[in-house]
């Protein structure tokens, strides 16, 4: 039976277990990123790990999410990662040279090679071929420091393309359509690997906006060929010599396949707050718009910003509209200087944006209240813009370009603009001034709001204590751990600890830390996808730093759950959902015989308050359960 191309890469990494679906096995990693958000604490997990240099092929340390620098904090950042960057041996790409994943991309990723990096949108890679998954900060500080990375052998399931898209339907209606099919929930340890005919109708760019956004989806990774396209944009990077072929066999056999005819595919729209709840543009027109942001590292390809800046060529944007427009690298904005697409955005109105993060992670560009606003990103979910009363609805560039000139809902098909030119450049601009090689000669630099990762305590003989708080389901890394305004305290876990649940319960934070400075463990009850959303470890840390030792879920999402057995929470699973409606915020509750019953994977809660013996599995491997009895992988690699 032949291979898919996702086991191919996985059989050329395996360093330990059986490649076979539901199996647990460990990798090598080839490539890591990091990015600011995340970097600093994984750079500070890395040095407590004592290792002089990183020791896999290529570490990349990206400063693209804090580049506000409203106060100290962004700009301290900045300089403990350039200098920790240089004394371990990490590629450090400068604040101004854009956002990871276009970046790595464009100069880094390769077919056949697999990535770890601390951001979710990691397997945007997999648009170009390279088995590339999101991990928490401390996986990737070990996979730097040469340690191979665990995952579950996932179910891979085939994507088959036909046909070719239409003028005016883009990259961004392909995933909104995949994610109309197949949700944001229950689709862990799963792959995607794209076949087909119409693959060959999608440049590397194109793939990488759909690759990118099968995060959304939660599956492992995303993963195209590796063909004539795929040398045309390695070519087109002056990278050919990186170029491999790499296909699935033609006899592959995948878990399930999922047909897509491009040709039928129209324009879509992600409606407020789920990238999963999926609507035909024309279903939404005449709607106003308030605010239009073309950008973040779903669409901000030169294609991209082309195809917006030939529909809005000699108009100008509706006066309701505020239009911005953030370029994804530096690559990409010397691009469009030079051939006069930016004159083009100006001219229309157009507010020119950072190459950075910027509005998708509530950085700046909050809407107003109760408005409309129209992003070609790939998240919606609540309050992450910074406004929580905001409705944020993800379309593709057409869609957002045409929309931003009537200041409604706008089916781009309707445009009189010519868009069918618009391809692939053979040379894009090179310049790699702002990668800043390794010397081994600086000292670290640390700021006053850089501290140490906080470490857990082993698991005791009890855990006892309460339900410091009950959510439902689908709760995202956002609603646990804020973004936006709150991100400059990511290197500072007591003070960003001040602020987890913000938009759920403000209440939380103290009523955690007071049933912690009582020698509590407090309990965290929710709904089925726990977690899901982002890499960012610090949606465990910081309640591990208020005192959380157990989340008790119906599901748990694959990065969250690592994070959480990284930092020593244990991740429970109701064996019956059903139980999940008996436990109200409040309750006393209490784990009998943690210690054994991690070995069994068997728990049983007992909710004191409503005299109910609860069932519970732990979901965790057998190495995670070592993890947790230690308290967390930080207690493993120091001791
Ligand atoms: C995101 O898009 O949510 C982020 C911000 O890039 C996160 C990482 C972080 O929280 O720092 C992600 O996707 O992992
Ligand atoms: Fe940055 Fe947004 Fe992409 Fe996250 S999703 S890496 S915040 S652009």
């Amino acid at each position: 039976m032949g291979l898919t191309e996702c086991y191919k890469i996985l059989s050329a990494h395996l360093v330990e277990g059986t490649l076979k679906a539901g199996e647990s096995i460990k990798i090598r990693i080839d490539q890591t990123l990091t990015q600011d958000a995340t970097g600093t604490m994984a750079y500070l997990e890395f040095e407590s790990m004592k290792i002089d240099k990183v020791r896999n092929e290529l570490a990349v340390s990206y400063v693209d999410h804090n580049t506000v620098q409203v106060g100290f904090e962004n700009a301290d950042d900045h300089e403990y990662l350039r200098t920790v960057a240089d004394s371990k041996g990490v590629i450090y790409s400068r604040a101004g040279n854009g956002i990871c994943h276009q970046v790595h991309l464009e100069r880094f990723a390769l077919p056949g090679k697999t990535l770890l990096g601390s951001d979710s949108h990691t397997p945007t890679a997999g648009g170009i071929g390279s088995f590339a998954a999101g991990a928490g900060g401390l996986d990737v500080a070990l996979a730097m420091a040469g340690v191979p990375f665990q995952i579950i052998a996932p179910r891979v399931v085939g994507i088959h393309l036909t046909g070719h898209l239409q003028p005016f339907v883009s990259a961004k209606d392909v995933i909104l359509h995949v994610l109309s099919h197949f949700g944001v929930k229950g689709n862990v340890n799963t792959v995607f690997e794209y076949f087909g005919d119409g693959v060959r109708t999608l440049s590397v760019p194109e793939r990488a906006t759909i690759a990118n956004m099968g995060a959304e989806c939660g599956v492992t990774t995303s993963l195209f060929p590796s063909d004539e396209n795929t040398l045309a944009f390695l070519k087109a990077q002056g990278r050919e010599n990186g170029y491999v072929p790499l296909m699935a066999d033609a006899d592959a056999v995948y878990d399930e396949v999922f047909d897509i005819d491009l040709s039928s595919l129209e324009p879509l729209v992600a409606c407020p707050h789920s990238p999963g709840n999926i609507k035909k543009v024309k279903e939404l027109e005449g709607m106003a718009v308030n605010q239009v942001l073309i950008g973040s590292c779903t669409n901000s390809s030169y294609m991209d910003l082309k195809k917006a800046a030939a529909i809005l060529e000699g108009k100008h944007i509706a006066p309701s509209v505020s239009l911005g427009v953030a370029p994804g690298s530096r690559e990409v904005l010397l691009m469009i200087t030079e051939d006069g697409t930016l004159e083009t955005l100006i001219r229309a109105g157009a507010r020119i944006l950072e190459s950075a993060c910027g509005f998708c992670i509530g950085n700046h560009q909050s809407p107003g209240t109760e408005s409309v606003s129209l992003r070609t990103s790939n998240r919606n979910f609540y309050a992450r813009s910074g406004t929580a009363s905001a409705n944020l609805y993800l379309v593709s560039p057409e869609t957002a370009a045409f929309s931003a000139i009537s200041g409604t809902f706008s089916d781009p098909r309707k445009s009189d603009s010519d868009i069918s030119e618009i391809k692939m450049p053979e040379r894009f601009i090179i310049d790699d001034s702002m990668f800043i090689m390794p010397t081994f000669s600086e000292a670290i630099r640390r700021g006053p709001n850089i501290g140490e990762p906080p470490r857990n305590t082993p698991l005791p003989e009890t855990v006892k204590g309460h339900a410091v708080i009950k959510v439902g389901e689908k709760i995202t890394t956002d609603h646990i751990m804020p973004a936006g305004a709150r991100l400059k305290y990511r290197s500072n876990i007591p003070r960003y600890s001040e602020f987890v649940f913000e938009s759920v319960d403000p209440e939380f934070p103290s009523h955690a830390a007071s049933y912690r400075d009582q020698g509590e463990s407090g309990f965290i009850i929710a709904g089925a996808s726990y977690g899901q959303g982002s890499s960012r470890e610090h949606a465990a840390i910081c309640p591990m730093y208020l005192g959380i030792r157990a989340v008790c879920a119906v599901s748990i999402e694959r990065i969250h759950q690592a994070n959480l057995c990284n930092f020593g929470i244990l991740p429970l699973l109701f064996k019956d959902e059903k139980d999940y409606e008996k436990i109200d915020q409040g309750d006393e509750l209490e784990l009998t015989d943690p210690l054994s019953s991690v070995a069994t994977g068997e728990f049983t809660l007992h909710d004191i308050t409503k005299d109910l013996l609860i069932p519970m599995t732990l979901f965790a491997s057998e190495d995670q359960k070592k993890t947790l009895l230690a308290g967390g992988k930080l207690n493993e690699v120091r001791s």
